[in-house]
Parts: structure tokens; C-alpha cells; sequence
């Protein structure tokens, strides 16, 4: 028998599903930002958590809690908007739910399971931050983080790489053999180009010398391969780099897939820095070339998106990171950005916008008596025109 708090539970659920979602006041002219995360712990479905059987679950107990929903991989698939997340157990480990709307702001609801995905062996202690692109050879991959224990004392000492698997409906998925980057022993932050480029799959990589550091990985890497069923790269050609005093001093890394345009690739990223209170991630967005998309060619300076009122709280505090957005066929941008590795947001805008952002922005000057030359050019020019 189904117990009787179910019925309670499921009615203040369905509430949170269906609320609206309305932009806040924030402006800055180049996105919104909403009221209400699109995904948190509480759009789990309840028979995902709780044994709904009164005989074996008398109090009504969670049997398998959820801590956190974020990092949310996005495609439009079948004319909906649809979200592989990040759903973290109680127990730390991850693992990818699709949720879906017909809304790009409001109204996503889990499929009835979880994504289960194969495991390429026993050791596969965690996966997370899936990429999804729909590349022109008609499937659509996920490229993900598969995380293993480093085997030494140091318990927290692990190993990232980058697994691929692809799939037609985000349900069923064919598991590929984990990426290999020749020259980099380490990789988080992976993410597949939708077009070939010189005939091979293309790549933006994460160098990483240790599973938390970066050590000599000067940035986001580039680097084809020829075969999607044993990818190995062996080149990286470095892309955005990482600089002393900026957003990406500490590490940076791919976000959501490049989004193709017509003045280039548009890239929307994360960028670390250190601080007394520990990492500070932010959301960054650059362009590189449409011909050899390893060139930037646009760094506006700072961050786009940063960590806001409550954003700045959760598990990892002071995070916002992105592994997913999408660009609609009339220009609208919708950009879902996870905070403090807790819940899931959108931010809204338009392509044109994010460019006229990307190519109009002044780059990082580096150097402060430099950054206020630039101020002040800005100031002189506004005030000639209010005089
Ligand atoms: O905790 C913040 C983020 O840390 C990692 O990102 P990076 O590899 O750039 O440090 C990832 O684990 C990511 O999932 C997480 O949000």
C-alpha cells in the first residue's frame, strides 16, 4: 500500500515543477538572469528517494537522498529543451538524469530513470559535467568526466579523463573508449567541435597535470582525432589561456559546446581564481576562428557571469560553471549555469548579444595603470557626448 504522506509530498512537489519562472531585475544589458533555479534536489522524483511502501517504509523515511542537482549538459531534442544533469547522492557519488520542457526557463521534469550509463570498468568511481554535441556525423555525443582513484595513500588523490559515449535519444547510450591525450596525463573539461575539422573529431581539452591542479596545462587545449571509437590526440594547441591576475589564473576550462556563428565559435567557459576563502569560479565567454578554431579571436576582459546573493552559497561556495547551453534558430541564448555546485540555473540572451559582448568588450589589460587608461578612454568619450 502506498503510504499516505506520499500524496502530501507529491502535491508540494508538483508545485515547485510548475511554477513560472520570471527574470529578476538584474541588468547588464548582455543577459537576464531568473528567479528561480530551473533544477534543484527538490525536482528529484520522489519514488527516485523514498521506499513508497507503507509495510517496508513505515516512517515514510528517504531511503536514497539526493544532495545536490547542477552541471547540466543542454541540447534542444524533438522541439524540447532537454538538460543531462549532474544528480549527486547522498553518498557523493554522480551520475546523469535528463530532464526536460518545453520551456527553456521553467518546467523541466526527469524522465522516469536515471541515464545508465555503461561503465568501461569496475574501477569508474564517479562521472559528472557531461558536454553534449550534436556532431555532423548524425549522433549526438556526451563527453564527461570519469573519475578514479589515483591507488595511493592519499585518499583524495584521483585520476580524470575524459569518457565518451553517444546515444540518438539521451536514453540509450554506447559507451566509447575514454579519450586519450598523449601529452597530458590528466582531463576534465572536455568537450566535442559539432563539425569536423580537417576531417577528424575536434576537440577543446583541459591539460592537467594532478586530478585539482592544473601544473603546467597553460590553458584550454585543441587537438583532433582521427577515430571516434579509440580517440587519441596527440597535439594540443593551447586556445584561451590561462594569465597572472585575471578570472583564469588558477585553472580554466571548456563549458557549454562552441556554438557556431557567423564571426566564429562562441565559447562559453569557466575561469578559476584563488582567494583567502578559497577557489572563486566564474563563467567567461570568448570566440575563436571558424577555420582553425584553436585561434581566439575575441577575450572580452573579466567575467560574464559570476557568482550572485544566493548563487554564492552551496557545497563549493562562491562557484558558477557551465557545461550547457542553447542557441535557438531565431538567435535566443539560454545558458544553464550551475551555482556552488548545488542547483541549476538559466541566464537568457541572444547570439548577437553575446558577440556584440564577445567583440565590443575591451580585453584584459593586465596591468592596472592600463585597466584605468581604459576606463578613463571610456569616461572622456561618454563625457564629450554628455557636454
Ligand atoms: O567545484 C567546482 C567545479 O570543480 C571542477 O571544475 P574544474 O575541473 O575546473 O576545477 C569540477 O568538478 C566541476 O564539476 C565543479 O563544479
Amino acid at each position: 500500500m502506498i503510504h499516505p504522506s506520499y500524496a502530501k509530498f507529491s502535491a508540494e512537489q508538483e508545485q515547485l515543477l510548475s511554477r513560472p519562472n520570471k527574470k529578476t531585475s538584474f541588468y547588464n544589458g548582455i543577459y537576464d538572469r531568473y528567479e528561480n533555479p530551473v533544477l534543484t534536489r527538490g525536482h528529484i522524483p520522489l519514488y527516485w528517494r523514498y521506499d513508497l511502501d507503507s509495510t517496508t517504509n513505515p516512517y515514510f523515511e528517504e531511503r536514497l537522498g539526493i544532495n545536490a542537482v547542477f552541471n547540466a549538459g543542454a541540447i534542444k531534442l524533438d522541439g524540447k529543451y532537454c538538460l543531462v544533469a549532474r544528480v549527486e547522492g547522498n553518498d557523493r557519488k554522480s551520475f546523469f538524469a535528463v530532464a526536460e520542457s518545453d520551456k527553456a526557463t521553467e518546467g523541466f521534469r526527469f524522465r522516469t530513470h536515471p541515464v545508465k550509463m555503461p561503465a568501461l570498468a569496475d574501477d569508474e568511481t564517479n562521472i559528472y559535467d557531461m558536454r553534449l554535441t550534436r556532431n555532423e556525423d548524425g549522433w549526438i555525443y556526451g563527453v564527461f568526466c570519469v573519475e578514479k582513484s589515483a591507488g595511493t595513500a592519499d585518499l583524495s588523490d584521483a585520476v580524470a579523463s575524459a569518457g565518451i559515449a553517444r546515444t540518438k535519444d539521451l536514453t540509450t547510450w554506447e559507451r566509447l573508449p575514454d579519450l586519450k591525450t598523449l601529452r597530458s596525463p590528466q582531463q576534465r573539461n572536455v568537450a566535442l567541435l559539432p563539425e569536423f575539422v580537417d576531417g577528424k573529431y575536434a576537440f577543446y581539452t583541459r591539460p592537467m597535470d594532478g586530478f585539482i591542479e592544473t601544473g603546467s596545462g597553460g590553458g584550454i587545449g585543441f587537438g583532433l582525432a582521427d577515430d571516434i571509437t579509440n580517440a587519441v590526440i596527440d597535439e594540443e594547441r593551447m586556445t584561451s589561456i590561462r594569465r597572472y591576475h585575471t578570472i583564469t589564473e588558477s585553472k580554466n576550462g571548456a563549458g557549454a559546446t562552441p556554438i557556431k556563428t557567423d564571426r566564429g565559435w562562441l565559447h562559453i567557459a569557466h575561469g578559476v581564481r584563488n582567494t583567502a576563502a578559497g577557489l572563486r569560479y566564474v563563467i567567461y565567454c570568448f570566440v575563436t576562428d571558424l577555420k582553425d578554431p584553436w585561434k581566439v579571436i575575441a577575450e572580452p576582459g573579466g567575467y560574464l557571469i559570476a557568482p550572485l546573493e544566493s548563487e554564492r552559497v552551496g557545497d563549493v561556495s562562491n562557484v558558477v560553471f557551465t557545461n550547457g547551453a542553447i542557441a535557438d534558430d531565431n538567435g535566443d541564448l539560454y545558458i544553464y549555469y550551475a551555482s556552488s555546485d548545488t542547483r541549476l540555473h538559466v541566464a537568457s540572451s541572444t547570439v548577437d548579444r553575446l558577440l556584440d559582448y564577445a567583440f565590443n568588450t575591451p580585453a584584459d589589460a593586465l596591468f592596472t595603470a592600463k585597466c584605468v587608461e581604459q576606463r578613463c578612454e571610456l569616461i572622456d568619450r561618454n563625457l564629450a557626448l554628455l557636454s
